[in-house]
């Protein structure tokens, strides 16, 4: 065990607070053709040649589809308030609508149940960027429709786990997805264009908009949000074009879509650009009241003026004496809290923080004696822990948070040498072995229940 041990009370957090870990099911699941599942888009990137390293797949991933139990008991263990998953729309859906696959919708009934014989609270994410193939043969979310796709989905899942799921959120990440897919060409489906990326922002948003609906009337005590990515966005330098060039790209990541979600509005480089896909009544059908904000935080941004990218603007470096991950990311703890403070003044929601994490390209294999020893993962998520509290103090109403991840997992186009799990995962045989952050996680989630006086899982 590291030391010094983590007390959560001693940092100001009550014993309400939620200690969660977080996965999606592209990256955990596996079973990717089994009991009738229908194909992603990741499925297909996943295919093209040179596109994943090392040529992985989502096929087995950590085959949580059969090993889901096991991994429940591993969360009861660490001590989990709530596990946050997403469900796969092709496998409820093998072709995005229509035919319904009773088989892929057992499964999440097992999951749920599980969790909650564990007295796990089940959140569950619709949306976490495997979206049906069939779908996107259709055109995907760069078709208007794909908005009355998605509030079918909706139902579907609605009906069927809301009774047990009351804590929902619509989609994971939306600046990352769509940036990625459509204006990047850096994940599926593999696009970079500039037009077919505003429509998607747009039709995603809408897409959100009716989804929030759709929970709202059809679960029963629903807390609903919807997760995004929040990276505070510095120029590279301050020359004026790597000023102007980080503003836009902090538009495309940070606002595009909170800012149309929560203030029924798009910042205003969005704004000029997305006109000609936006009708009338548009903005009132995303700006849907949700309950909370879900914060994926990771590392701040540098950005900067690009000619070569669609935008115009891209990824810009870091300063050179930044210290950063062997996977490239900064470490600057603080930009956590700035982004905690700012999002509160911004939107002025409870905040959950629906992912936080280290990865890292280290193979991080169990030791001789069993031992996985990440003390530099141990080291940012408790600083950053440390900045939440400190941002709890300031005034963010922060009641929440979910570790990224709870298993080593397919890292999309890092494949699965990046791990950013607090369990180590070995994809030879799928054996599980908590790291020595999952250990102290689990003091520190066990710190706030002996304040409450509940039982810790360890
Ligand atoms: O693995 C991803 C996750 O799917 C979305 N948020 C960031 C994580 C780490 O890159």
């Amino acid at each position: 065990m590291t030391s010094p041990s983590p007390n959560a009370s001693a940092l100001g957090f009550p014993a309400d607070f939620l200690w969660g870990a977080s996965t999606s099911a592209f990256q955990v699941e596996g079973a990717a053709a089994e009991d009738g599942r229908g194909p992603s888009i990741w499925d297909t990137f996943c295919r093209l040649k040179g596109r994943v390293d090392n040529g992985d797949t989502g096929d087995v991933a950590c085959d949580h589809y059969h090993r889901y139990a096991e991994d429940v008991a591993l969360m009861r263990r660490i001590g989990l308030g709530a596990y946050r998953f997403s469900i796969a729309w092709p496998r409820v859906l093998p072709r995005g609508r229509g035919a319904v696959n009773p088989l892929g919708l057992d499964f999440y009934d097992r999951l749920i149940d599980r969790l909650l014989e564990a007295g796990i609270e089940p959140w569950a994410c619709l949306y976490h960027w495997d979206l049906p193939q069939a779908l996107q043969d259709h055109g995907g979310w760069a078709n208007r429709d794909s908005a009355g796709w998605f509030a079918d989905y909706a139902v579907l899942c609605a009906k069927r786990y809301g009774d047990r799921v009351k804590r929902w959120a619509t989609f994971n990440e939306f600046s990352v997805f769509t940036l990625f897919g459509y204006a990047l060409g850096w994940g599926a489906p593999s696009v970079a264009d500039r037009g077919e990326h505003l429509k998607v922002i747009h039709h995603v948003n809408l897409a959100h908009g009716a989804g929030v609906d759709v929970l709202r009337d059809l679960v029963p005590g629903a807390s609903i949000g919807a997760v995004h990515s929040v990276q505070p966005c510095r120029p590279e330098d301050d020359s004026p074009d790597n000023v102007e060039g980080a503003a836009l790209f902090n538009e495309l990541w940070n606002l595009a879509f909170p800012d149309a979600q929560i203030l029924g509005h798009y910042p205003p480089r969005i704004a000029r650009a997305v006109e000609p896909y936006v009708q009338a009544g548009d903005m009132a059908r995303i700006a849907r009241p949700v309950d909370w904000f879900g914060l994926n935080h990771y590392a701040p941004l540098f950005a900067k003026a690009d000619p070569s990218m669609v935008w115009g603007c891209g990824f810009g470096s870091p300063p050179a004496d930044m210290p950063r991950t062997d996977i490239g990311w900064p470490l600057q703890p603080e930009a956590f809290r700035e982004a905690l403070l700012d999002l509160t003044a911004r939107y002025r929601l409870p905040i959950y923080v629906t992912e936080n994490g280290y990865g890292t390209k280290t193979p991080e294999a169990p030791d001789d004696n069993g031992v996985v020893m990440d003390t530099a993962r141990i080291d940012y998520l408790r600083a950053c822990i440390a900045q939440m509290a400190g941002a709890r103090r300031d005034g963010a109403d922060v009641r929440g948070y979910f570790v990224w991840s709870l298993l080593d997992n397919f890292e999309w186009g890092g494949g699965y040498g990046t791990r950013f799990g607090i369990v180590h995962v070995d994809f030879a045989t799928q054996t599980r072995t908590p790291k020595e952050s999952a250990h102290w996680y689990a003091a520190l989630i066990g710190s706030a229940l002996a304040e409450s006086g509940a039982e810790s899982g360890e």
